[in-house]
């Protein structure tokens, strides 16, 4: 994890000058949203240099260079894909091993190059913006356009299967089995996508160029629903299996391996922390549309003694409070000023071919900026500021799903003080 830099990517005004900000809810026609409450703007597509960056390894490989980065594969040139059976069976739960035809494998000469796969996309290959979010970290990490070929297509390539419930995959760990960062998807998830729905694939393109080291290039898994340790960077292998068991590495670390990204919003931390009396209160962060949509955005502000104990997540100030529609980025209206050359916004998925718009808004499994300006005028003293998302069925963050392991989407505080 790191890149300072990240906080001031996210400010970075370029190809954001069509997005606007409105409010979610019913700001009546008498509130249109004050120009001077405009603090900035979060850029559509986060620049691959500013993500926040989730690496294990030692070295991590991203810092690979020369001939190290082509011994790890990891050039376009150099880079293979090996797809393989795992030849197991652990009864009673798995009784028959896994086959395919044709397994691609680097010593039988056929592993999948970089060339192979973009002669795919020519015909087959999508293209998505989604948002990375770590399962373990309260912030987006940034947010691209991803652009590849499905996985189902690929592990096509490998001829008829059998005894297939999983697919599990790896990219370049220093060739240390300690270091393998391992994901899985079942079956069904890689091979069957409802009509307008969202397929796994292997991305090769972020924002209109080559993937670099840094982003987990030249070619990485993009699962689009899910959390960051689904997509796999740097990848090298895929595994068919028999095991039904999600044997992902971040399973082992307690995580619910199946979980979409949730509804969440969160704060950004350079929020400012005092005020003078008087002077006008903006905050501002991200919000992600999860799995179940973003209704609104919403902030309660609380007056607290210094001093005292934290509130509880079920207490009835939060629960009950006067909670208030936050004003959430609206959707740019000029698609082709923000998108590479070459991509119209109908060649999205998620968006209308005809139109060019997309589905929803915020983009589904995407993220975009929310802010508020405190409207009561606050005496003197200690306050505390939180901020939650609603979703389109109703429910409040942390809800419905409070589980941290899930998904780290507790309500956000930030406490700030106003001079005497
Ligand atoms: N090979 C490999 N892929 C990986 C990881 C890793 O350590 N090794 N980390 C994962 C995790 S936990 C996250 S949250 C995302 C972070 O993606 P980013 O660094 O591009 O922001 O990458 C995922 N892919
Ligand atoms: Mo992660």
């Amino acid at each position: 994890m790191n890149n300072p830099n990240r906080r001031n990517a996210l400010k970075s005004t370029a190809a954001i000058a069509a997005c606007s900000l409105s409010n979610t809810s019913q700001a009546g026609p008498g509130e249109p949203p004050s120009s001077s409450s405009v603090l900035t703007e979060t850029p559509c597509l986060t620049d691959a240099r500013h993500f926040y960056t989730v690496a294990r390894g030692n070295p991590k490989p991203h810092t690979l260079t020369g001939e190290d980065l082509v011994r790890a594969r990891m050039t376009p040139e150099s880079w293979r894909l090996e797809i393989a059976t795992d030849n197991q069976t652990d009864p009673p739960l798995i009784t028959q091993k896994s086959s395919c035809e044709k397994p691609r494998l680097i010593q039988d000469r056929n592993a999948i190059t970089y060339e192979q796969l973009l002669e795919m996309g020519k015909s087959k290959g999508v293209k998505f913006i989604k948002a990375i979010q770590c399962l373990n970290i309260p912030a987006p990490l940034g947010q691209g356009l991803w652009e590849g070929v499905p996985l189902r297509d690929v592990i096509g390539l490998c001829g008829r299967m059998k005894n297939v419930r999983r697919i599990y995959y790896w990219g370049f760990h220093n060739n240390d089995p300690k270091q393998i960062f391992q994901s899985s998807l079942s079956y069904s998830q890689v091979f069957e996508t409802s009509p307008g729905d969202l397929p796994v694939f292997l991305a090769y393109r972020l924002n209109g160029k080559p993937i670099t080291p840094l982003r987990g290039g030249p070619v990485r898994v993009i699962v689009p629903w899910a959390y960051g340790f689904k997509s796999i960077k740097w990848l090298h292998r895929l595994v068919l299996t028999n095991d039904p068991r999600a044997n992902d590495t971040y399973a082992t670390q307690n995580n619910d391996p199946d979980s979409p990204l949730k509804t969440a919003a969160y704060l950004s931390r350079d929020n400012q922390k005092s005020f003078d009396p008087g002077e006008a209160i903006h905050f501002s962060g991200l919000v992600i549309s999860g799995i179940s949509g973003l209704k609104t955005v919403e902030t309660l502000v609380r007056k607290r003694i210094q001093g005292e104990p934290p509130l509880g997540p079920d207490a009835d100030e939060i629960l009950n409070g006067k909670w208030v529609a936050a004003m959430v980025q609206q959707a740019p209206d000029n698609w082709k000023a923000i998108l590479p050359v070459g991509v119209s916004p109908g060649d999205l998925l998620g968006f209308d071919r005809d139109s060019g718009k997309p589905a929803s808004w915020p983009l589904r499994f995407g993220m975009t900026g929310w802010q508020a300006t405190v409207k009561e005028k606050l005496e003197p003293g200690h306050y505390e500021f939180r901020v939650r998302a609603v979703d389109h069925n109703g429910y409040a963050q942390p809800d419905p799903r409070p589980l941290p392991k899930s998904g780290r989407n507790e309500i956000p505080v930030f406490r700030f003080t106003v001079a005497g």
